[in-house]
C-alpha cells in the first residue's frame, strides 16, 4: 500500500531562498498595485519622450518605439509589500539604447507615467544592462493593469521604482523624490537591503 502525503503532492516547486531577499515571500499569480485608475492611451498618440538636461530631447512615437531593438529578459521582481515573482519574462527596450549618444551631466531620472505617477533613480542604475521601456510580459502585450502600452522594468529596485504607463524620463542635475517617494517610501529602495521606507 502505496501512502501518498497531502503535502509532498500538494508541494510547490522548492524556492532557491538566496533568491529572495529579506522579508519577502513568492507569489504564484501577478498581483495589480495602482495608486489610481488605469490609464488608457491609444497608440496613435502614445509618446515615450527623453528631456531634462540633454543636449537635444528625444521622442519616439509607438511605430518608431517598436523598430528600436529589444530583448527579451526573464529575472525576478519585488514589491515593497513583500511578493517577489521569480523568473518573469518581459521584452523592451534596453534603457542603454534610448540613451545612446546622449550629452548629459544628469546625476539622476524621474520617470513619469501617463496618469500623473512619478518615481526617481539614479541615472546610473537605469544604464548597464538593468533597466528596460517594457512593453510585452510572457511574449503578450503588456496588459493595461500591469502598464500597458509601456512601463520602465528596473528589477534591482522595489517595484514601485517600474513605472507603469510611462511617457518619458526626464534628466536632472540633482535627486528629487517621486510620488511614492515623497509619501514614506525609500528614496533608493534596495530589497536587498530592504529599503522599504524612509529611515530604513
Ligand atoms: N504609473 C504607476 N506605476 C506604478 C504604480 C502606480 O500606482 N502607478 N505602482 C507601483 C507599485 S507600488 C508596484 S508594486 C508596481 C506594481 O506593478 P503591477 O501592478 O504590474 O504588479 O507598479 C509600480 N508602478
Ligand atoms: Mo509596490
Amino acid at each position: 500500500m502505496a501512502i501518498i502525503s497531502r503535502g509532498f503532492i500538494g508541494r510547490r516547486p522548492e524556492v532557491d531562498p538566496s533568491r529572495l531577499p529579506p522579508g519577502q515571500y513568492v507569489a504564484h499569480d501577478f498581483p495589480v498595485l495602482s495608486a489610481g485608475p488605469t490609464p488608457r492611451i491609444s497608440l496613435d498618440k502614445w509618446r515615450f519622450e527623453m528631456t531634462g538636461l540633454i543636449d537635444a530631447p528625444r521622442s519616439w512615437s509607438w511605430d518608431e518605439f517598436n523598430a528600436l531593438p529589444s530583448e527579451t529578459v526573464t529575472l525576478d521582481i519585488h514589491c515593497v509589500t513583500k511578493w517577489s515573482k521569480l523568473d518573469t519574462t518581459w521584452t523592451g527596450v534596453s534603457v542603454d539604447t534610448l540613451l545612446e549618444g546622449v550629452v548629459t551631466e544628469a546625476t539622476h531620472i524621474m520617470a513619469s507615467s501617463y496618469g500623473g505617477y512619478t518615481t526617481n533613480l539614479p541615472l546610473a542604475d537605469v544604464m548597464g544592462g538593468r533597466a528596460w521601456v517594457a512593453t510585452a510580459y510572457d511574449k503578450q502585450l503588456l496588459h493595461p493593469e500591469h502598464g500597458g502600452p509601456a512601463r520602465l522594468l528596473v528589477p534591482h529596485l522595489y517595484f514601485w521604482k517600474s513605472a507603469k504607463w510611462v511617457r518619458g524620463i526626464e534628466l536632472l542635475a540633482q535627486d528629487q523624490r517621486g510620488f511614492w517617494e515623497r509619501n514614506g517610501y525609500h528614496d533608493y529602495g534596495d530589497p536587498w537591503r530592504e529599503q522599504r521606507y524612509w529611515g530604513d
